[in-house]
């Protein structure tokens, strides 16, 4: 199995939308494998194939036990609201709170092409939800207020160049550095920039 790179804020593959899987390939069966082995060399509980420089709609979820697959998902229904903090693996560093449906149903394809249902709560349908915003090229970040973003975008600034050419090469066995949190809304600061990828929103 290897270990991918990783596309970090910045990268346009980020901001686009993905395209349906035709067939479930060998081809595909190893992408899939590859990215549960990056997801766990970087400490995730998700990824998404935009992540890893792929267009495919796919994407791969651990949150317990227990290894999903998504491809071709769509979420069909939705319940409550929840508030909780999110991170991304292609924006390190930046944390902060996002509100989204507490439950949701997913519809989707499993490794071998078997459509299933799932109904989730909790982080599994936060993670979800995540994953298949990267799928249709949404970030985290974009829910945040303007303030809180660009409190962010001062601090990815700081973060950005440690990724040339906005790739994130993971070393394998290397422990993932945790450190400075999103300030929240009632912060001081924040007359910086937006994060600005370039997208349009
Ligand atoms: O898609 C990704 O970038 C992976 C992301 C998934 C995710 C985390 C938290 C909430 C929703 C989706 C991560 O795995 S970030 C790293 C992480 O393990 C984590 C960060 C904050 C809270 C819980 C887990
Ligand atoms: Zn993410």
């Amino acid at each position: 199995m290897a270990i991918l790179d990783i596309r970090v804020l910045g990268d346009p593959i980020l901001r686009e939308q993905t395209t349906l899987v035709p067939e479930i390939t060998d081809v595909l069966q190893t992408l899939i494998d590859d990215m549960f082995a990056t997801m766990h060399a970087a400490e995730g509980i998700g990824l998404a194939a935009p992540q890893v420089g792929r267009s495919e709609r796919l994407a791969v979820i651990q949150v317990d036990d227990a290894p999903l697959v998504i491809i071709n998902p769509e979420i069909v229904s939705t319940a409550g609201r929840a508030k909780a903090e999110e991170g991304c693996l292609s924006i390190p560093e930046i944390y902060g709170s996002v509100e989204r449906p507490e439950r949701i149903v997913v519809r989707a394809l499993d490794r071998n092409g078997t459509p299933f249902e799932l109904e989730a709560s909790g982080l599994l349908a936060r993670c979800i939800q995540h994953e298949v915003d990267h799928l249709n090229g949404k970030l985290f970040i974009d829910y945040f207020s303007l303030l809180k973003r660009r409190s962010a975008a001062k601090d990815w600034e700081k973060e950005v160049g440690k990724y040339p050419n906005f790739i994130r090469t993971l070393e394998p066995g290397a422990p993932r550095p945790r450190k400075s949190r999103v300030r929240g809304e009632g912060s001081s600061e924040g007359a910086g920039e937006s994060v600005d990828d370039g997208a349009e929103r």
